[in-house]
């Protein structure tokens, strides 16, 4: 296994936050307009936006792995005798005919010196993650079209990161010198012309369409070429005739709905390259906990206190990870009895300091068993009212302190493991309670 990948999960943040930008002799594509100017932006705003989408993926991070299969033709789905089909193959395999969806039988009478692998997709939410991480440091708004793909909207980012080609080159170089796949890029002002346009010269392909030029860049490619346009509707629009994204930009909206329906009319604007739609934010998550089953009952402040700490820690490093802060902390606690009970606070700010989410759910907890006479059977730490991590203070503060305390801590820990460092609270629960094996 790639050592590359063996670590994945562990340098990917590091890999974000110290983004690499070496300079890599990657071929930068063609350009549908040689004119690459975005000057008319500033005037008319018009919206950038990126379609990046990975170069056989499944087949690339195959390789990735095991650099013996370099420039060799691979095929992911399992072996020539499966009766299954192939899901990616390599551009070396591409080339003997072979294709995403074919019969693996076939594949193997197209080229039976592929190597065939069942594939490792673990690995493929690893890179896909790691990949789409690359593209958040560019835009708040990045949907994801699928494991290897995604819509990026630029618009408004170029007094930040520059013209919008030069950040689809970065993004390119990135994902090649962090995963080792090519990527292909379409840059335009919708998200269907950039779409058709990242496909159009695949592998390692960058094509950029000029504000005001969609519909003539569509025209004479095959109707195919546009999503929602499948084998049906390419027949039935065969035998009206139509066979290019033009002459489909040509029928009144009127025909199309006949033809189709209600997305007929759809079909015809994106065939001029009309789209409004907005890329879409991911659905992020929308709170983090973590609880804890007491090994026994009890009511032993000094226990249930180090538990929540511990449960804290958990709690932040995630926030951290996610880079992400909370506003509200929750403690929940059930009973021996199992009543089940929540209460929460609302932080001054938000925060992703251990410190500062222990402090809170400790109050609670505090003022929660106050005179309770029942045991505690578990406890938990939630957050919620996440928020992305706030600008950088001016002046450096205790918290500033404290979180780049927990920062190293989480380092220390991703490399040694959770025992590694504790505090004195945390170390009363492992003593009694061995929670942590
Ligand atoms: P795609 O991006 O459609 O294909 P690809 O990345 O293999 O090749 P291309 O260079 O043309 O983009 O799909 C991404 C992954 O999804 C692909 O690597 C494997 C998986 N997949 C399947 O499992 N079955 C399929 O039929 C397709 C199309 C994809
Ligand atoms: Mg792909
Ligand atoms: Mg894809």
């Amino acid at each position: 296994m790639g050592k590359f990948y063996h670590e994945a999960h562990h340098v990917a943040k590091l890999a974000t936050l110290h983004p690499s930008h070496r300079h890599l002799d990657i071929d930068s594509g063609v350009g549908y307009n040689k004119n690459n100017s975005s000057m008319s932006d500033g005037v008319h705003m018009h919206r950038r936006i990126l379609h990046v989408d990975l170069d056989a993926f499944f087949a690339s991070v195959e390789q990735a792995l095991d650099p013996s299969l370099e420039g060799k033709p691979v095929v992911v789905g399992g072996k020539p005798g499966g009766r299954g089909v192939v899901s990616s193959a390599s551009y070396e395999a591409r080339v003997f005919g072979i294709r995403s969806a074919m019969p693996l039988s076939r594949a193997y009478r197209l080229c039976p010196q592929a190597v065939f692998v069942d594939g490792h997709f673990s690995y493929y939410r690893i890179a896909s993650q790691r990949f789409m991480s690359i593209l958040d440091d560019y835009s708040p708004h990045v949907e994801p079209g699928g494991i290897d793909e995604a819509y990026v909207d630029l618009t408004g980012s170029e007094a930040l990161f520059g013209p919008a080609h030069g950040v689809a080159q970065r993004i390119r170089e990135r994902v090649w010198d962090e995963l080792r796949i090519t990527a292909s890029v379409g840059l335009s002002t919708s998200k269907v012309v950039s779409k058709v346009a990242s496909d159009l010269d695949k592998p390692d392909g960058l094509v950029e369409v000029m504000p005001g030029e969609e519909a003539a860049f569509l025209a004479p490619l095959p109707v195919r070429r546009l999503p929602g346009v499948g084998p049906k509707t390419e027949q039935v629009l065969k035998g009206v005739g139509v066979a290019a994204i033009g002459d489909l930009a040509a029928l009144s909206p009127s025909y199309l709905c006949c033809l189709f329906g209600k997305t007929g009319a759809l079909l015809g604007s994106w065939a001029r390259g009309e789209d409004g739609s907005p890329v879409e934010e991911r659905g992020e998550a929308r709170s983090i906990s973590r609880c804890a089953t007491l090994s026994r009952d009890t009511l032993d402040r000094p226990f249930l206190l180090g538990m929540l700490r511990y449960l804290s820690e958990k709690v932040g490093a995630e926030l951290r990870r996610m880079e992400k802060r909370a506003r509200v902390v929750a403690l929940k606690v059930r009973y021996a009895d199992f009543e089940t009970l929540t209460r929460q606070c609302r932080l001054r700010g938000p925060t992703d300091i251990d410190q500062l989410i222990f402090g809170a759910v400790a109050e609670l907890l505090q003022r929660q068993l106050a005179g309770a006479a029942k045991l505690v059977r578990l406890v938990g730490v939630e957050v919620s009212g996440l928020q992305a991590e706030a600008q950088l203070r001016l002046l450096p503060s205790v918290e500033d302190r404290l979180e780049r305390l927990d920062r190293a801590l989480d380092g220390l820990r991703l490399r040694y493991g959770y025992d590694a460092v504790q505090t004195g609270r945390t170390l009363a629960v492992q003593r009694r309670a061995g929670v942590f094996s």
